[in-house]
């Protein structure tokens, strides 16, 4: 495995070549695929897009629910290439994978939404190569996300998630090839000081030779402004194993929030005889802190309205699609947004790029959801219901497998201007001394890991109270997941909801944590076109009343520096008497068309246009 996260780039050094297509794959049932040497070449296989998730690219329903492992295979021809080194990058492998190249292990990887990348220099050939990835999509209490598998009578298994949303599967994001030189760029970071006229920015540059580099090396760092004029150039120093300078812009053009100014970055490695490698990238220049209960970008308080997303829709399940992305950030852009959080799983790269030139905000979380022991832990979070979770033997084994997806996602996603936080986990039982000495440890590892410190944080669910949590001092700024009016109190008790909502946010006021609040999750299941005169539960009449009261609430604390509703769109989950044909909190319906609770927030997230506290 390489150490290189980075966006593959075309540049005057670096090659890239797409492997997405049709690929050979065929369901293992019987887990008989390793001895039975399917890495050769798999036989009786039926065709599926990579990307893909498979899901619901079937009619049969068996097929839709697989749990177990399955195999994928293509073939690709390698162009003759000279002192090169050759990289295959899968941008996610859900939710793990074993990587053959012409029959030779590879590599593998455990985590099914971020990249990896395995150095194939010395197994490729020049002319046809065989790929062959062994996928497994089970849940465990091990995995992230977590869940369970059910085996069935017949010998299948069922996914059972903790979590609410579709267990999506296979190979979801692209694979490609990329030819690069042998020392090139690995790894850069940029941490930005601003002062009044200037913009300092301090830059690393890490090597893929960083031990074998000589000293005859030279790197190179340029900015360019929109105008194509260069904003600053540097010649980075060697100190230890990496390349660092700091970078002066004088009257900078600030990344903001709904007001992105990108520069085109350069970064070039060069020895005596020219430039041996380069990387390119789009940065924005500007910093996020908390200060107070204020959420500060470029020193200055910022108010949150958006939504909790997710990465699904029709067919495509969770693969990455430009004219969905599109289309979610024209519909986000319309009624006034200008923040979505990544729950509950870091998204395609592509995803944040976007943001990056739209001035969205991104809370960008880790797939650390389902820490609770049940499969409608949605509907049992609130009930005082307790699993123990974090009091188990297999809790090491997780925690490793959380580290590791920190350091993945914040290598991955530190250098874009629209990640202004880290959200470490989504609803997890957080009221045992266990649960804090786990999350203490991924807070730890995440503020070692981020170069811009950015701020910290997670979402709590209903037990997560303020008498009872024992995380929430962890964070720097504090998430809640509430379902006043719906989980709790719903129809015609919507009375007492309100009450029930003022009394919690009257009691973490009491704590005064002198820290700001966000709401990341808030909202009612609705079926679009079911109307009631009273608003009653599902309809869109009821969904408008539920913001509205829930709006009224949250005005009237200060400390609230964010309003993100559950859910940007309706999305699938897991069969349940619970959802109809998934889960219906969408503000737009699956095909992205508006529900009337769409213009209620375009109205309100217009009048606040200029809250910024
Ligand atoms: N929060 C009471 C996590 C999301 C679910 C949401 C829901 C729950 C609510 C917890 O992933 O979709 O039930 O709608």
């Amino acid at each position: 495995m390489t150490g290189s996260l980075l966006y593959p780039r075309v540049t005057s050094s670096r090659m890239k070549l797409s492997l997405d297509g049709m690929w050979k794959f065929k369901f293992d049932e019987a887990k008989a695929g390793l001895s039975e040497g399917w890495e050769k070449g798999l036989k009786g296989y039926e065709m599926m897009p990579v990307p893909g998730s498979f899901a619901d690219l079937y009619t049969d329903k068996k097929k839709k629910n697989y749990c177990g492992d399955f195999w994928y295979e293509t073939e690709f021809v390698m162009p003759k290439v000279n002192d090169k080194k050759v990289l295959l990058r899968f941008g996610s492998v859900t939710h793990r994978g074993v990587v053959f190249l012409n029959e030779v292990k590879i590599g593998e990887h455990e985590g099914g939404f971020l990249p990896f990348v395995l150095d194939i220099t010395d197994v490729v050939k020049t002319g046809t190569n065989k790929l062959v990835v062994k996928v497994n999509n089970e849940l465990s209490e091990v995995s992230l996300p977590c869940g369970a598998v059910k085996k069935n009578r017949d010998g299948s298994l069922t996914a059972k998630p903790y979590f609410d949303f579709f267990n999506y599967s296979g190979i979801q994001r692209s694979v490609e090839l990329l030819i690069l030189p042998e020392i090139s760029v690995e790894d850069y970071e940029l941490v930005y000081e601003l002062s009044e006229s200037e913009a300092r920015v301090n830059c690393r540059v890490k090597l893929s030779c960083a031990e074998g580099d000589d000293g005859s090396l030279g790197v190179n760092i340029s900015i360019i402004d929109e105008n194509g004029k260069t904003a600053s150039e540097l010649e980075l120093t060697k100190q230890d194993n990496a390349y660092i300078g700091t970078l002066t812009v004088s009257e900078p053009k600030l990344w903001n929030v709904l007001d992105p100014h990108l520069y085109d970055m350069s970064i070039k490695v060069h020895d005596e005889k020219g430039v041996i490698d380069e990387y390119t990238d789009r940065i924005g220049i500007r910093t996020v802190s908390v200060e107070g209960t204020d959420i500060l970008i470029n020193g200055k308080p910022v108010y949150l309205k958006g939504y909790g997303k997710h990465e699904d829709f029709d067919i495509l399940g969770r693969t990455f699609n430009y004219s969905v992305a599109k289309r979610d950030f024209e519909c986000m852009k319309w009624n006034g947004a200008n923040c979505f959080r990544t729950s509950h799983y870091p998204y395609a790269d592509e995803w944040y790029q976007f943001a990056d030139e739209e001035g969205f905000l991104i809370i960008d979380e880790v797939p650390a959801v389902g820490m609770m022991r049940s499969t409608r832990n949605f509907v049992e979070a609130g009930m005082g219901h307790y699993t123990y979770f974090f009091e188990t033997p297999t809790v090491p084994e997780l925690l490793q497998n959380e580290l590791n997806q920190v350091e993945e996602m914040i290598k991955r996603d530190k250098n874009h201007p629209s990640v202004i936080a880290f959200s470490l986990f989504n609803e997890p039982e957080t009221t045992s001394e266990e649960s804090f000495e786990y999350f203490s440890r991924v807070f730890e590892r995440a503020r070692e890991l981020d170069p811009q410190k950015r701020p910290l944080t997670g979402a709590l669910e209903k037990n997560s109270s303020p008498e009872k949590c024992q995380c929430y001092p962890l964070l720097d700024f504090i998430c809640l997941n509430r379902y006043y009016g719906w989980y709790i109190s719903g129809g015609e008790d919507i009375y007492e909801a309100e009450e029930k909502f003022r009394d919690e946010l009257n009691r973490w006021k009491a704590l005064e944590t002198g820290k700001p609040f966000v709401m990341t999750e808030f909202g009612t299941d609705t079926l679009a076109g079911q109307h009631s005169l009273p608003g009653t539960m599902w309809s869109e009449e009821y969904q408008n009343e539920y913001y509205e009261m829930n709006f009224r609430v949250l005005d009237d604390y200060d400390f609230i520096k964010g309003e993100l509703v559950w859910n940007f769109a309706d999305f699938q989950t897991s069969e349940g008497i619970f959802r109809v044909g998934g889960n219906k909190k969408g503000i737009f319906t699956r095909e992205r068309q508006p529900k009337s609770s769409a213009f209620v927030l375009k109205r309100r997230w217009e009048e606040l246009k200029d809250r910024s506290k």
